[in-house]
């Protein structure tokens, strides 16, 4: 995209034809100072629920019930804690830097998705996640990957390749459960029916309550709204808990031949709320240990930026 219309001379004609041709705005292009903040707010939130997501289940890996599910779940949080990095990095491109931004999630200024505020209370709650959380990040990150911001597209298309690795690995590991003994069916469905709900909230408030919607989806940062990714994914649920043989916890769903989905009972917005003020169930001590690890990395930061300073020096003294 260039920066300057020959023909109007204004740069928001160029910001707003670019838009319209779907074409891609790239960092050095001029954007409304109300699109820069918006994309900061987004990734920098993203950003957060990737890293912040990392403890959940994290809780289980030394308690994996084998070498190979270890292994998986050790990868699959490592993965995670790449996609923060690539969305830091996506963040960074707009004129923030990655210490603000820690600095406003560790003092409660910049939010991360309500999901993880749930504990894992079984082995069965990491295939849950995986299947229903994963399941869900995707559905709504397809669509980001043709997000107006180059930077930000580009990095979801990595990061939903390896999400739909998580999904898989979360199903496969429901469905070994679902077809074992009738302990672990019931340890399964126990999983399935505790992080259902809070799934579907993670598309965010219903379109009539969702404040950014309108003018995100007009700049073309997200392609869907917030019930319509929903519905999306619930769809996309309903066969696989069939294969799965589990049921999903909503006596309401049922199949609406008319409108060609499926219709599913009310959402505890309340609830939703509640875990956004900071209530759920767990928000205390996932922010306690993310300040934690962050006050234990301090001395890798230190060395890094020595070694970076050292680096720079001797390519200074090589030049001279
Ligand atoms: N939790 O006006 P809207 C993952 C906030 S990644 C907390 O509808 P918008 C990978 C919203 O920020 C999961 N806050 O907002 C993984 C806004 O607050 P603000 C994260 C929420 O931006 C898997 C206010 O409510 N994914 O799971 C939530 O148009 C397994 C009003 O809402 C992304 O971040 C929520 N659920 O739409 C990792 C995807 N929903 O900023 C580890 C990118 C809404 O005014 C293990 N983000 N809010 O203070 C998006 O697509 C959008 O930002 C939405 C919200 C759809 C989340």
């Amino acid at each position: 995209m260039t920066t300057m219309a020959p023909d109007t001379g204004s740069y928001e004609a160029v910001f707003d034809a670019a838009v319209a041709a779907d074409e891609r705005i790239e960092p050095r292009d001029w954007m409304p100072d109300a699109y820069r903040a918006s994309l900061v707010r987004q990734i920098a939130q993203h950003a957060h629920s990737e890293i912040i997501g990392m403890q959940p289940e994290a809780n289980w890996i030394t308690r994996a019930p084998s070498l190979r599910r270890k292994a998986i779940l050790m990868a699959k949080v490592q993965d995670e804690a790449g996609h923060g990095l690539y969305l830091y990095s996506a963040a960074e491109t707009l004129g923030t830097s990655r210490d603000e931004l820690l600095d406003k999630l560790h003092s409660g200024r910049q939010k991360y998705s309500s999901i993880f505020n749930y504990p894992t209370l079984t082995w069965a709650d990491v295939g849950a996640i995986g299947w229903l959380v994963d399941g869900a990040a995707i559905t709504n990150q397809v669509p980001l990957c043709r997000c107006s911001y180059g930077p930000y597209a580009r990095a979801m298309v990595r990061v939903c390749k390896e999400e739909s690795f998580h999904q898989r690995q979360g199903y496969e590991l429901l469905l070994t459960l679902s077809r074992g003994t009738e302990a672990q069916h019931a340890m399964a469905q126990d999983a399935v029916d505790r992080w259902w709900w809070p799934s579907l909230m993670m598309f965010g408030p219903p379109d009539g309550e969702s404040a950014h919607s309108a003018q995100s989806m007009a700049w073309k940062i997200k392609r869907h709204s917030n019930d319509e990714l929903r519905q999306r994914f619930v769809d996309i649920c309903v066969p696989q808990a069939e294969s799965l043989g589990l049921t999903l916890p909503d006596p309401d769903l049922r199949w609406n031949e008319e409108r060609g989905h499926h219709d599913f009972g009310p959402i505890d917005w309340a609830e939703f709320h509640e875990v956004l003020r900071g209530n759920g169930p767990c928000n205390d001590q996932r922010i306690t240990r993310r300040r934690q690890a962050h006050e234990d990395g301090a001395w890798v930061r230190e060395a890094a930026a020595a070694y970076a300073g050292k680096h720079r020096d001797t390519q200074g003294e090589a030049g001279a």
